[in-house]
């Protein structure tokens, strides 16, 4: 049985990883943080009972501002995977911590890295690189598109892609990068934008919200489907040799798009409700990021299925249910 680590578990993707993992007969291991609220929302349905035999997912409390805890647990659990996917992942907020951001979305990737060559050296490493690393340069971007970025949060990244393709090449590492853009689920956090629209046009629908105040309707990006994205994670983990990603759709809409798209699927007219509002822009825009994934359809195979459009529907439909059943999840409409 194969052993696999993640960091950021908890999250949008790791929620989705740890079920995909799991699926695949893995024995997956995630680190989570100690907080004075309970924090599993998201994989409360994959909890098993540590008593119980032959359990396969297993929580282990701990901070990736930790280097010894993190070599401790790595030392431990021997994984054959770890899926680095722990950070501070909104743009909009790395502005207002961009100490913080800098700690944990770059300095975290090093102790881990370090963690892995001193007790863990045969691990394969994934690190959760982003489209936001390309920031001012023009779409479409590939592998080989200069890295622009235009936030602490995007140039935290970019110490992190360098941090391990150093490791790649000064200890021969196997430590991929999976260049990421955009994905999106009815498990998104509901302060980055797409959520935030199909949560507020549910909540209209339902007379639970008046207004949705928004920033820049004019960006564009390339939004796929987390499922999806959490596949090709693993799919570059098993290629034979470790590389750098882009993952993407190569399809670009613009906030207004979706934005529309959503409020459509429920009957509503946008223009109704929505107002600007300038705290919701940042002192410097990411313009436009539209992915090419040539490399890895042609290296992994992986292909996208849902469209952006499709994506803004479901998750609206899905914020319809949770907004009259709270205690919804979508690990049941997941193929899963
Ligand atoms: P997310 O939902 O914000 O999840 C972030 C995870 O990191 C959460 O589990 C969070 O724990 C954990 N975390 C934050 N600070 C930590 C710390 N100091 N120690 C330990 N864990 C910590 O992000 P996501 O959308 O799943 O994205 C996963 C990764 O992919 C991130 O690295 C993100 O930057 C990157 N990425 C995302 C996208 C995208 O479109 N979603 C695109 C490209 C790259 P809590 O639950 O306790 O907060
Ligand atoms: O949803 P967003 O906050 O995502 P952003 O900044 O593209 O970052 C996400 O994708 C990255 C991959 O490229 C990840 F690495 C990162 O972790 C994160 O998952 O904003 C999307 C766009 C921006 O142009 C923003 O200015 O939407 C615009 N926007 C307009 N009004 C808004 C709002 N964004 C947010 N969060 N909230 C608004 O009210």
């Amino acid at each position: 049985m194969r052993t696999a680590f993640i960091t950021g578990i908890t999250g949008q993707d790791g929620s989705y990883l740890a079920e995909f993992l799991l699926f695949k007969g893995y024995q997956v291991h995630g680190l989570i943080r100690r907080a004075s609220t309970f924090n599993t929302r998201r994989i409360d349905h994959l909890f098993q009972d540590p008593h119980v035999d032959g359990k396969r997912l297993t929580l282990h409390y701990g901070d990736m501002s930790d280097s010894s805890r993190l070599t401790t647990l790595l030392a431990t659990i021997q994984p054959d995977e770890i899926y680095h996917l722990a950070a501070q992942s909104h743009v909009r907020v790395s502005f207002d911590e961009p100490e913080h951001t800098g700690d944990v979305t770059g300095l975290s990737t090093t102790r881990i890295l370090e963690a892995i060559r001193l007790v863990s050296s045969e691990s394969k490493f994934y690190q959760a690189s982003s489209s936001e690393m390309f920031g001012a340069s023009p779409p479409p971007q590939n592998e080989l598109t200069p890295f622009y970025p235009r936030s602490p949060y995007g140039a935290s990244k970019v110490f992190s892609y360098w941090m391990t393709r150093n490791y790649r090449e000064a200890y021969g590492m196997f430590a991929t990068n999976g260049i990421l853009f955009n994905h999106e689920s009815p498990r998104r956090g509901e302060t980055f934008v797409t959520r935030k629209i199909t949560r507020a046009a549910a909540r209209i629908k339902l007379g639970m919200q008046d207004k949705l105040f928004l920033g820049n309707l004019d960006a564009v990006r390339d939004w796929g489907y987390a499922p999806e994205y959490v596949e090709a994670m693993w799919l570059m983990l098993q290629a034979d040799e470790p590389d750098d990603f882009v993952v993407a759709t190569g399809v670009a809409a613009t906030v207004k798009d979706f934005l529309q798209a959503s409020f459509e699927s429920v009957g509503l007219d946008y223009g109704k409700y929505v107002e600007f509002d300038s705290v919701y822009e940042r002192p410097t825009e990411v313009d436009a990021l539209v992915g090419d994934p040539t490399k890895v359809q042609t290296k992994t195979g992986w292909r996208h299925e849902v469209t952006s459009m499709e994506l803004a529907t479901k998750m609206t439909h899905a914020d319809l249910e949770s907004c009259r059943n709270p205690t919804f999840n979508d690990s049941h409409v997941w193929r899963y």
